[in-house]
């Protein structure tokens, strides 16, 4: 049977990829179709937004923005958490991993590592102590989950922002002293759809 959704963005990780995290660990099938920019641009009018990513629906349509696409996915596969304040807190996690991905993203495609070290710092005021207050967040909350103490995406797009932090910014230096955030991580890595996942 073909995909029931279907995702689609550039290939790139980018603002698809906790929508891609989190259909992977809950081990459904989807098509991730990845566009290049002549693609984009003959259907960019009739996207809703005309961006991406969108998320299609079968059977009901088009859905945008990434954040909502991935909080439907996380609702539908109830990784979303289970009573109203742990849902605030994985969307807490969730706004303050975006906010930091969009800061890293805008600072990813300088190559020297000198010169990509002064921009973080001069265009990110307090990256590192972000960790620092996630790793707190994280201590509050029990040690294990960044909310509600099950998975969520909270603990996926967590995830997803250390891996672009070890990919893209190439500085490790911010998780020295996140012990919990550091053991979730290599939790959340060694889930095996993910581990799957990760090895393509
Ligand atoms: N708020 C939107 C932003 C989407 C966005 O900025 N998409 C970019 C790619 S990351 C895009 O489609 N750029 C192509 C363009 O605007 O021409 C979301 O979160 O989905």
């Amino acid at each position: 049977m073909a995909p029931e959704n279907t995702l689609v963005y550039f290939d790139f990780t980018g603002r698809a990829e906790l929508s891609r995290l989190i259909i992977k660990y809950a081990g459904e099938d989807f098509e991730d179709k990845r566009i290049n920019r002549d693609e984009f641009n003959k259907t960019k009018s009739y996207l809703p937004y005309n961006q991406l990513p969108v998320l299609n629906i079968d059977g009901y349509g088009t859905l945008a923005q990434s954040l909502t696409i991935a909080r439907y996915l996380a609702n539908k596969y109830n990784l979303a958490g289970r009573t109203d304040i742990a849902k605030a807190q994985a969307d807490e996690i969730v706004d303050t991993c975006d906010e930091l991905g969009l800061s890293f993203f805008k600072v990813s495609f300088t190559s020297d590592p000198e010169e990509k070290k002064k921009k973080i710092v001069e265009s990110i005021p307090g990256w590192k102590a972000s960790f620092g207050n996630l790793e707190k967040r994280l201590t509050e909350r029990g040690g294990q989950f960044m909310a509600g103490n099950q998975m969520t995406w909270a603990d996926l797009s967590l995830y997803n922002i250390i891996n672009t932090l070890k990919q893209r910014i190439g500085d490790e230096s911010a998780l020295k002293d996140c012990p919990k955030l550091n053991n979730l991580y290599d939790r959340v890595a060694n889930t095996p759809n993910l581990k799957k996942y990760a090895a393509k």
